[in-house]
């Protein structure tokens, strides 16, 4: 990208975020965008994946072009098996965040199970029942407690490599089985996969460049339909199955006359326990003595998703509003667990009486306040932590707090199982509104904010885009922000849509947005693809579907991007990945995995050339079922 210095208009569609961005201006607090101005331009080597760090014969660069020196590192690998090896571990990280996130649910069912928790229980004992039929756990005799200890054996022993398999893969079309074991990627343990990739991209071990991207693909299916959908059930077993409700979204869910305190980071484990210790009367109590009207609490990113879409608590904001939320100057406590948590927000909240907390074992941030939660402290830690909060309101400047006006409303809860029972129990009015092309498809808007990119203008642009081309979009993570804030969660937006879309939603009463979950929640969506496939007896790639991560910037992104294209979803990406530098590479990306699974990647910034781009792919698959493009 070039040096020029953009105006705040140029940085955020949002007004409440070009105020935040004018305030900490005048306040001289360092944001992401300044920090990106001074790292542009990027390292050219490592934009193209060229750069190799894995050993100390190095670190090598590789030369991009096919002449002159440098063509190899000092091993031997040239372009574009450094490339894929830089791509494999990349996609490794990303899976592993998901999965790790879900052996934490793992580990808390199981301490359900085993009586050793009195914090967490069984919110959903259906759903619990429910997935024990599905992955034969016998339950007809045993407890609740039984079933939920002998449900979490189940689900390590899919981490491990005890079985060769992820319980989940059975909800993939027969079709798509074969896809996997006729290519060899079918996922066998996630911590077994990502380990192995880390494995062979060590020196001297996978030396072929397509033999490691085939992995990568295998890894990023263990994430999705391992990690990732292990994640998202056992929360909707420990927590309780979204279901549709409302709430609202943007800067303005902070309360001037209350004591707000923000979650962020991605473990309903954590958040859960914090909005149980806000509605605790005696900390309501101590709250009012303190001089403040109540106790807010409010979500950003992932975590703020979990709990909108369960208990409808209001979104403050998605990744790009992190920092900006402390910098209303109102937020008394910000308290993470871990994943994509800037480390730059302990220091911007060092510019505020806001005090920052760490949690999770896992990630401590330098300057925060760690407070530990465990299954079996958990409420009393959160208790703490609001006490803190609560004594850091005393500390606040009045005078240095400015919160932009106007929260917009939104509708959340779609799990697959609320999306069911909106369609009257079973999916054929969705199929029905497929077939007739009322509904010509579906797509996934997904994954995060990047600052090289306009901040959410992606996100909105492509979703208001196909709507109007009769296109239902489902939305996870922090695109899901950018579609509240644009209103598009609301059933009066089906005014926006096709004619089509538009008479499906007004019969059914929903938006022409389904807001589907959080990251890990993209699980939900692989999951209702297998069920849509299923009932017409095709596979997944045969579907008018597609996703796009249009500002993505994580490792787990790209981990999602994979593993939808491996279970045959075309994937719109807004920025490459760090792949340019091999042309075997991108054209496999790009081209190549069509293939070999029925599915590739189409990149492009511009979200209107993306929708044609999809439209194009849903007009192919239409066709290929015999129906109207
Ligand atoms: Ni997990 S991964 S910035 S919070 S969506 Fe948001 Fe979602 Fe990307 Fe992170």
């Amino acid at each position: 990208m070039s040096k020029e210095k953009r105006s705040i208009e140029e940085l955020s569609l949002w007004e409440d975020a070009q105020r935040m961005i004018a305030k900490a201006q005048r306040e001289g607090v360092e944001t992401v965008w300044d920090r990106l101005e001074e790292q542009t331009p990027h390292c050219t080597f490592c934009e193209q994946g060229l750069t190799c760090q894995k050993c100390v014969m190095g670190p090598c660069r590789i030369n991009p072009k096919d002449n002159g020196k440098k063509q190899r590192g000092v091993c031997g690998a040239g372009a574009d098996l450094t490339v894929a090896r830089n791509f494999g571990r990349f996609i490794a990280a990303g899976a592993a965040s998901h999965s790790d996130h879900g052996r934490d649910l793992v580990e808390v069912l199981e301490a359900v199970g085993q009586g050793k928790t009195t914090d967490y229980a069984v919110r959903d004992e259906d759903k619990l029942r429910r997935l024990a039929d599905e992955v034969g756990v016998e339950h007809g005799d045993k407890s609740v407690q039984e079933t939920a200890a002998a449900l979490a054996e189940v689900f390590m022993d899919d981490y491990s490599f005890r079985r060769n398999g992820v319980s989940f893969a059975a909800r993939a079309p027969e079709k798509r089985r074969r896809v996997w074991e006729e290519t060899g990627i079918t996922p066998r343990g996630v911590d077994r996969d990502v380990v192995e990739m880390m494995h062979r991209t060590h020196m001297g071990v996978d030396s072929d460049a397509t033999s490691i991207c085939l992995h990568s693909a295998r890894v990023a299916l263990t994430d999705g339909w391992g990690g990732s959908m292990i994640a998202t059930e056992l929360s909707d077993t420990l927590f309780g199955t979204p279901q549709p409700r409302q709430s609202t979204a943007n800067l303005s869910v902070l309360k001037e006359d209350q004591i707000n305190i923000l979650v962020h980071g991605h473990s309903p484990i954590v958040s859960e326990m914090l909005l149980t210790a806000v509605q605790d009367p005696d900390l309501l109590q101590e709250a009012r003595d303190a001089g403040a009207a109540g106790i807010n609490l409010a979500g950003l990113c992932c975590t703020g998703n979990e709990l909108l879409m369960r208990q409808g608590v209001p979104m403050a904001g998605n990744h790009l509003m992190t920092e900006l939320a402390l910098i209303t100057g109102a937020v008394e406590l910000m308290v993470v667990d871990y994943q994509c948590i800037m480390p730059s927000l302990v220091t911007i909240a060092g510019c505020y009486h806001t005090q920052f907390v760490s949690t999770s074992e896992k990630a401590h941030f330098t300057g925060a306040t760690h407070v530990e939660f465990t299954y079996t402290n958990a409420i009393e830690q959160a208790r703490n932590v609001v006490r803190m909060a609560i004594e850091a309101y005393r500390n606040r400047d009045p005078q240095r707090v400015e919160i932009p006006e106007g929260p917009m409303q939104l509708t959340t809860g779609f799990s697959n199982e609320a999306i069911l029972e909106a369609l009257g129990g079973t999916p054929d009015p969705l199929l029905d509104a497929l077939k007739n092309g009322s509904v010509r498809g579906v797509v996934g808007i997904v994954g995060c904010n990047n600052p090289k990119l306009k901040h959410d203008h992606c996100h909105v642009n492509l979703a208001r885009e196909l709507i109007k081309k009769d296109v239902l979009v489902l939305a996870t993570g922090c695109a899901t922000v950018a579609l509240g804030k644009a209103g598009l969660l609301m059933p009066d937006a089906a005014g926006e849509a096709g004619s089509g879309l538009q008479s499906v939603c007004q019969s059914l009463g929903i938006p022409p947005v389904l807001h589907v979950g959080s990251c890990v929640d993209n699980a939900r969506i692989l999951h209702l693809c297998g069920v849509l496939a299923n009932a017409l007896g095709v596979d997944i790639s045969d579907l008018p579907v597609a996703a796009s991560a249009p500002e993505w910037y994580s490792e787990k992104a790209a981990a999602i991007g994979l593993y939808a294209v491996a279970s045959g979803i075309y994937t719109h990406l807004g920025l490459p990945p760090n792949i340019q530098g091999s042309q075997m590479v991108t054209d496999l990306a790009l081209n190549g995995l069509n293939d070999v699974v029925g599915a590739a990647f189409g990149v492009s910034p511009d979200p209107f050339e993306a929708a044609d781009m999809i439209d194009a792919r849903i007009r192919e698959k239409r066709k290929g079922l015999g129906l109207s493009e």
